[in-house]
């Protein structure tokens, strides 16, 4: 399987995060993608390319202008005021409120987010930018090749909606690749999101279409980040309803019962008949990531990397969580071999996409 990795998530690198009321070093790091990247080549997944350069259309095409001329400008407004700290978000237009930009750089930070542990810093933009290229050159090859790719994006993607960032997320890779595939000709594309946290951005993004099927597996809203999403009564509005599927679970839930979960997404992706699957590859999943709580072991992201290689269908990987940095690198490359492991030769990835290139 080929790679996508793109040296400049480097820049996103934060000094805080606010986290039980302290300023902490992030959990959102660049050693994650290294220990990924690293992890890649000691078991020879494949060929690792550099991402291509697509321009700001297919982000465009997913965010709104103003939220993506926000975040472009976010980090010089900050200086500008003077601040001296990274630029993190104070307030919100609640309940009741004016839901207007305002123009002071305070008030577009709570504007433009959902939440507040993300600060925009120095090389946010260009890293962000360099992570929905990650998810977009996955994508072409994937129309081309048909061959199944991993984008191993960072920043993540999943909690970024149509005009807010947060959850350490500023452009969602996934929502940006998936309308990629459908501007290429594809008809329906699947996006299966396996991150412990709920894709809040991916599902608002896709909330009322019928031509992008989302399913999200998830720490429930009660208990889990973004709190406000994700409950299993969610199913999409208008004519995307019935195209949205949600699998809240409790904590300490443990691998069979989140796997039955995944086998009835995927089958709600085989009814849906999709011309290509995208997987938000979150892997806090794992037993001992230090923000999470399910409780699934090395192997288990082995067993279901098999599992989705059977519905035989074009698949993009696109990296979202993951906070157990040693073990980061284990888990991800797991479901990515468990995948291969289980197509063999002659595979659904490799048989043509049924629409024209
Ligand atoms: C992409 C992704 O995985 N984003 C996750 C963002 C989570 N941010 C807020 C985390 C709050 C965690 N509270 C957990 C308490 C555990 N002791
Ligand atoms: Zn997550």
């Amino acid at each position: 399987m080929i790679t996508v990795f793109s040296d400049k998530h480097a820049l996103r690198d934060a000094n805080t995060e606010l986290y039980g009321g302290e300023l902490v070093k992030p959990f959102e790091r660049p050693s994650r993608a290294q220990f990924i990247i690293d992890r890649v080549r000691s078991v020879g997944l494949g060929e690792i390319v550099k991402p291509d350069e697509f321009g700001m259309d297919p982000i465009l095409a997913i965010h709104d202008a103003s939220f993506v001329g926000f975040l472009e400008q976010a980090w010089s407004d900050w200086l500008k005021v003077g601040y001296n700290g990274e630029a993190i978000a104070t307030c919100w237009p609640a309940r009741r409120m004016v839901q207007k930009a305002p123009d002071h750089i305070d008030g577009k930070l709570g504007y433009y987010s959902m939440a507040c542990e993300t600060a925009i810093t120095a090389g946010t933009w260009e890293a962000a930018l360099a992570s929905a290229n990650v998810a977009l050159t996955g994508a072409a090859r994937l129309h081309s090749t048909r061959e199944a790719v991993f984008s191993l994006c960072r920043p993540p993607g999943h909690h970024a909606a149509i005009d807010m960032f947060g959850g350490y997320c500023f452009f969602n890779n996934a929502a940006i690749a998936a309308q990629h595939l459908l501007d290429k000709g594809a008809e329906r594309v699947a996006i299966v999101d396996v991150d412990f946290h709920h894709g809040n951005g991916t599902q608002d993004i896709f909330y009322k279409r019928d031509d992008v099927l989302f399913v999200s597996l998830h720490g429930a809203p009660e208990d889990a980040f973004p709190h406000f999403l994700g409950y299993a009564n969610e199913t999409g509005e208008g004519s995307g309803e019935g195209f949205t599927a949600n699998y809240p679970m409790k904590p300490g839930t443990q691998f069979p019962e989140w796997r039955a979960a995944l086998k009835s997404g995927l089958r709600r992706v085989t009814e849906f008949a999709p011309d290509a699957l995208i997987i938000s590859l979150g892997v806090d999943t794992f037993e001992s990531d230090p923000i999470s709580f399910f409780k699934l072991k090395s192997d288990d992201f082995t067993t279901y990397g098999r599992d989705i290689a059977k519905l035989g269908l074009p698949t993009l990987f696109v990296m979202e969580g993951g906070y157990d940095i040693d073990e980061i690198g284990i888990n991800a490359v797991n479901v990515l071999q468990g995948f291969e492991g289980n197509l063999g030769k002659t595979n659904g990835t490799r048989s043509a996409l049924r629409y024209p290139v």
